[in-house]
């Protein structure tokens, strides 16, 4: 019987065995390191797989990476040659869109500084600012940008984004290349990162670009941790002359005890649950996979090595 090869040291293999039964009948689910014919594993869902483990498997057929980004599976310098698809679906967008729009209504409503207020007794009133005059710009606008601008557009932010390759999209005023990244910062109120890990992304985000955001800006960063070079953010927080950062990606993970962002007054950490890839959404688009490489059709979410997302 094909055989569903699933590892993951962070995800429920209690959740995830019944909602791959459940979405590919005639399929066997086996979880690693469960004994089986390896000459039977077509498929892999994968996070984080130890080097060398895919290479078992003579008649593997896709690799199914279980997360969006596949900067840590593309490291494994042992892949087998088969087609590598990223997972990503509705459920984990909509968790991407709610925490960036979160944090962008966090930055329009002052809410960093009222609980700063509200923890030293204080009773000033701030006024809301004007969204209209607080454009947020998107650094990526794959299927997580999508969703968060998607998110965004009801509540009056102009918005931008910033792409490796040309793009027009009604509502979004759209940038790429280096070309277009001083016109896509210029006047920025929040900076949302979210790219994938590649090597043309690596500390990207760096003192020349946190320095031509205007005074006052906020950082979001949901993308990857080693796109924003964290010093050159510390210092700038430290300047003051960025507002707010609120990071949910390291560059080391779990953010290390006594690190600097956990007690900066303009920091705001959380444990890189910004989205969520859940059994019962995600089942179904490994199975739209499946069903693709079986029929030969092109897969969704395929991933290009060469670009490394
Ligand atoms: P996609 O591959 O769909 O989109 C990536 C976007 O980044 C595209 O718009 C792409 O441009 C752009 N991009 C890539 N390289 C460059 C570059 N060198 N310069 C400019 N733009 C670039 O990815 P997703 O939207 O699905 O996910 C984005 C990332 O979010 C993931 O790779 C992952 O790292 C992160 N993530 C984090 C999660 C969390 O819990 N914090 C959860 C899920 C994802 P173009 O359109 O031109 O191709
Ligand atoms: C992902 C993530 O890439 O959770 O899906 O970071």
């Amino acid at each position: 019987m094909p055989t569903i090869l699933f590892f993951s040291e962070l995800d429920d293999p209690a959740e995830w065995r019944p909602a791959l039964a459940r979405a590919l009948p005639g399929w066997t689910v086996r979880v690693w390191p469960e004994e089986g014919d390896a000459g039977e594993v077509r498929a892999a869902l994968v996070w984080k797989p130890p080097p060398g483990l895919l290479r078992q498997f003579p008649r593997l057929e896709v690799i199914i990476n279980l997360g969006a980004g596949a900067d840590a599976i593309l490291a494994d310098r042992t892949l087998p040659p088969v087609p590598l698809c990223r997972l990503v679906d509705d459920g984990l967008k909509r968790s991407m869109a709610t925490y960036v729009a979160l944090h962008c209504l966090s930055a329009l409503r002052e809410q960093p500084r009222l609980a700063a207020q509200q923890a030293a007794g204080v009773w000033r009133f701030l006024p809301p600012r004007d969204a209209s005059a607080m454009p947020v710009g998107l650094m990526g606008l794959g299927s997580v940008g999508q969703a968060c601008a998607d998110a965004l557009a009801p509540f009056g932010f102009p918005l931008r984004a910033w792409t490796r390759r040309p793009r027009s999209v009604a509502g979004i005023a759209c940038y790429s290349g280096q070309d277009g990244l001083a016109r896509f910062l210029d006047g920025l109120g929040v900076l949302v990162c979210l790219l994938p890990l590649t090597d043309a992304t690596r500390g990207l985000v760096s003192a020349d670009i946190l320095r031509r955001l205007p005074a006052g800006a906020v950082l979001i960063n949901a993308g990857r941790g080693p796109v924003v070079v964290e010093a050159d953010l510390l210092a700038a927080l430290d300047s003051g002359h960025l507002a707010h950062a609120t990071l949910d990606v390291f560059d080391t993970e779990p953010l290390p005890p006594g690190h600097r962002f956990w007690s900066h007054p303009r920091v705001t950490v959380t444990p890189h649950n910004a989205g969520l890839t859940a059994a019962k959404s995600a089942a179904p688009a490994v199975a739209a996979i499946i069903a693709a490489v079986e029929r030969g059709l092109p897969l969704p979410n395929r991933v290009d090595p060469d670009h490394g997302y």
